[in-house]
């Protein structure tokens, strides 16, 4: 069976998105968690076609566009990346955004403002337009919260190490520079990596991490890894590692929320102030933390998080299983 992709390519702060403008499946559920959940299970294979190589690569990220099921929405996105398909995503939030705007996939009711639906939870939106250009889009993410602190680790290289987890949408270790972690600025992008692969799969064995409200969201997905700023203006500067081999280009949006529900946690972060966070590549996203909330007994944050994206290509994919073995994608 051959099927057609109509896909438009941007990069949020050096990350890429590829919004899925056409051609992606009709799903069931009452939400976007519960479709997140029949897309894995019937059309995963969509995924893995659009976003390993050879049509994608260890860092691609994507999305795809549903009509909202409350209509006080304005849009509801299905989140598709080399890890699976995430919960939330920050960096994919708004580079789908920019392209939605700028390309007029979405007509909001109140223009400047949108309320996305994702599998994480409801997502408020507000973005800038020069003409046509957006040049801005800040969400306000989901509850985010600390979930646990100085737990240990045992990573073959580096030896113990002691992290915290939280969570902006996904589930994070959090590694701070420490006797046998100097800070991310003395190590190559490869080891973090190697590194990450390791200790996620040992913390996700000794720990268990469950979100209070929604159950399918579990698991430690993440490493973020800290140390010094480039820029002695940002508040901090991290590299996260994703899926199987990758490091986020932009300094995403999920670990920014976790990271802040961290420092707020440890009270280094106040309600209301400025958070400029720095991705591996060095380029920014403005966090704040706007509310105090509880979220089933446990004191967390709703975090905004601001950066942009451009638009570069529009790119028509065919996946053919009938007639190309690399269809559905591999991974090296
Ligand atoms: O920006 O939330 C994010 C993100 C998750 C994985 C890669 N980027």
């Amino acid at each position: 069976m051959s099927k057609t992709f109509f896909c438009i390519d941007a990069h949020t702060c050096g990350n890429p998105v590829r919004l899925v403008a056409g051609g992606g499946p009709e799903l069931v559920g009452a939400n976007m968690s519960e479709k997140r959940q029949h897309f894995l299970k019937e059309f995963d294979w969509i995924r893995t076609g659009l976003m390993f190589e050879p049509r994608g690569h260890d860092m691609m990220s994507g999305s795809i566009l549903y009509s909202p099921h409350d209509p006080n929405n304005d849009v509801a996105v299905l989140f598709i990346e080399t890890s699976g398909c995430l919960p939330m995503c920050g960096h994919g939030t708004i580079g789908t955004i920019t392209i939605a705007i700028e390309e007029g996939l979405i007509q909001p009711k109140i223009p400047g403002v949108i309320r996305m639906e994702a599998p994480a939870g409801l997502v408020w939106i507000e973005y800038k337009q020069e003409g046509k250009k957006v040049t801005s889009v800040k969400l306000t993410n989901v509850a985010s919260y600390l979930a646990a602190q100085d737990l240990q680790v045992r990573c073959p290289d580096l030896g113990m190490l002691t992290f915290d987890v939280a969570y902006g949408g996904n589930f994070y270790a959090i590694v701070d520079p420490q006797p046998n972690f100097e800070g991310l600025e003395h190590y190559t992008a490869s080891q973090l990596i190697t590194w990450s692969q390791t200790i996620r799969k040992l913390i996700n064995e000794q720990y268990t991490f469950v979100h209070p409200a929604d159950p399918t969201i579990n698991g430690c997905s993440h490493v973020l890894w800290t140390g010094k700023t480039i820029d002695p203006a940002a508040a901090a500067r991290n590299a996260v590692f994703y899926g199987d081999k990758a490091i986020d280009r932009s300094p995403c949006g999920t670990g920014t929320s976790a990271r802040m529900a961290q420092w707020h946690a440890k009270g280094k972060l106040k309600k209301g102030e400025d958070f400029v966070h720095e991705s591996f590549i060095g380029s920014k996203f403005t966090g704040r933390v706007e509310q105090e909330v509880d979220l089933n007994g446990i004191k967390a944050i709703i975090p905004s998080v601001e950066g942009w994206a451009k638009v570069f290509g529009y790119n028509t994919i065919k996946i053919d299983a009938e007639d190309d073995p690399y269809a559905h994608g591999f991974q090296v």
